[in-house]
């Protein structure tokens, strides 16, 4: 009997707010890449959903197997999504960033979960279809370059094409400053080493999709674009009829130096750039693990944003040892940087210590950061759902002694006011509603 498979990628949880939301309507690739390796290797019909375009629908849980993706913005919502299809008699399946560090817990806290996949799900939900996986926690990585492309036919949400935002794919995995400086502290992401797709792959995913929905915009979400030379390889075999795709991607601060902003323009197309600065204090840096150079970084993104693209930067209140100064620093460098753009888009945020990241494995070890977390039944230890407000003043008042929370939330509505769009952090509003500023 043909085994019917439904995946669905929930929505930010309603009390954090999304970053970036208007990506969030797409399908998202890594679920695409998910049905796409199971329409290959399996004869299960899959239709993946995303609660970001719509509802989601009741028959979407009324599947054989259902899985949801999770991350740690998304994780009650994730659970609801296979609570409902657990009643529908679904197998159920949950992946997904949010349980490389947390997978045990997740197993062992939800009954309703049948099936807990770490890292890539490729292999291990093939295995789930097949009726052959015999662990409830499933980890079986897989080689990008042997993974097919994908057409967004199994994507059932309804499906707009806004040309302003960038339809996501993924063609690199793993990030440059990651391998050759070490993990940033805050960063959770599981991936080791590079993978690269061949340029050849790269265009002809575009081109799938770009045939398939018309779309010329298109978001390459591995971490960073500039590793080696593949912006160049890629750049000669860019296909003739894709001469107007533009794209948006990650760049690295790491290595900064080799990119060439004209020829990002001029021979690839690169409408928009994202870097994460996080920091403009040099102490923080270190500590986080991203140093970067002041003046050369300055230089490349004003010449990024003289030739038109889009410059978006990150920057991230309340990392360790932050204080009054070290706020005030950044509000600085934020003035002088955003004095050079021509737009100025600044992702704020506050620092979210999530399970994976180095900061998180030395805060759950710290004892005074633990008594004053595990309150009222919390027990970090053991649970997959964690309260971030909370974690996070305990973390606070231990790795920040010198931060108050108020002068940490006047600084940042004072950063986000440098920007033209600035983005709103998921912790804020609930600090806000907790100080009653
Ligand atoms: C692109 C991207 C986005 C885009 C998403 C575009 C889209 N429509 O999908 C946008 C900008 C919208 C976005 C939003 C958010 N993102 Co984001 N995002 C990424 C990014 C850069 C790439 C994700 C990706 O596509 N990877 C490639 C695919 C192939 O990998 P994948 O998604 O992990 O999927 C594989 C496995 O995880 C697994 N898998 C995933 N889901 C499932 C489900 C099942 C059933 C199974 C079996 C397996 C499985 O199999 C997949 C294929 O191998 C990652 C960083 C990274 N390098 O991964 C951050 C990342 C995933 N995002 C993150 C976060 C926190 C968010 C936000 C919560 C931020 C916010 N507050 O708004 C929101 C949440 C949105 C949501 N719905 O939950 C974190 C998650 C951390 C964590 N531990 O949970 C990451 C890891 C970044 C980081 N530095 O920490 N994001
Ligand atoms: S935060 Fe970004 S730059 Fe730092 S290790 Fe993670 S992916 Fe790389």
């Amino acid at each position: 009997m043909v085994k019917s498979i439904n995946l669905i990628m929930p929505k930010t949880d309603e009390d954090r707010l999304p970053l970036l939301a208007q990506s969030d309507v797409y399908p998202p690739p890594g679920l695409m890449r998910l049905a796409s390796y199971v329409q290959k290797n399996t004869k299960a019909k899959v239709s993946v959903y995303s609660e970001g375009a719509e509802n989601i629908p009741s028959y979407a849980y009324q599947a054989d197997i259902v899985g949801v993706s999770t991350t740690s913005d998304s994780h009650l919502r994730a659970l609801n999504h296979l609570k409902k299809a657990k009643q529908y008699g679904a197998t159920t399946v949950i992946g997904g960033p949010n349980v490389s560090a947390l997978s045990y817990q997740i197993a062992t806290n939800n009954k309703f979960i049948d099936y807990v996949v770490k890292g890539h799900g490729e292999e291990s939900l093939v295995k789930i279809i097949l009726g052959i996986a015999k662990q409830k926690i499933l980890y079986n990585p897989v080689d990008i370059n042997s993974l097919p492309l994908y057409n967004f036919s199994s994507f059932k949400s309804p499906l707009v094409i806004d040309q302003k935002y960038p339809v996501p794919i993924i063609n690199i995995e793993g990030c440059i400053k990651a391998v050759k400086e070490g993990r940033c502290g805050f960063c959770a992401i599981p991936h080791k080493g590079i993978k690269i797709r061949s340029p050849d792959k790269f265009w002809e995913q575009i081109r799938i999709i770009h045939n398939q929905t018309g779309a010329k915009y298109f978001f390459e979400v591995g971490d960073s674009f500039n590793v080696g030379n593949y912006p160049k390889i890629l750049a000669k075999k860019r296909l003739v009829e894709l001469d107007d795709i533009g794209l948006h991607v990650y760049i690295s601060s790491n290595n900064i130096s080799q990119i060439n902003p004209d020829f990002y323009k001029e021979k690839l197309g690169v409408k928009s750039v994202f870097i994460g600065l996080e920091s403009f204090n040099p102490k923080i840096q270190k500590y986080i693990g991203k140093s970067w150079k002041k003046d050369l970084t300055f230089s490349i993104l004003k010449d990024f944003s003289s030739k038109g693209i889009n410059v978006i930067y990150t920057v991230m209140l309340g990392l360790p040892g932050e204080n009054k100064k070290t706020i005030k620093k950044n509000l600085d460098g934020v003035k002088r940087l955003t004095d050079l753009l021509e737009q100025k888009k600044i992702v704020l945020s506050i620092f979210n210590p999530i399970p994976g990241s180095s900061i998180y494995r030395k805060l759950s070890n710290n004892k005074r950061v633990l008594e004053l977390y595990n309150k009222n039944g919390k027990d970090l230890s053991k649970d997959d759902i964690i309260n971030y407000p909370e974690l996070f003043l305990a973390y606070a008042s231990q790795f920040c002694p010198d931060l108050k929370i108020s002068k940490l939330l006047k600084y940042f509505d004072k950063i986000k006011a440098l920007g033209d769009s600035a983005e709103f952090s998921p912790l804020v509003h609930k600090l806000r509603n907790k100080f009653n500023l």
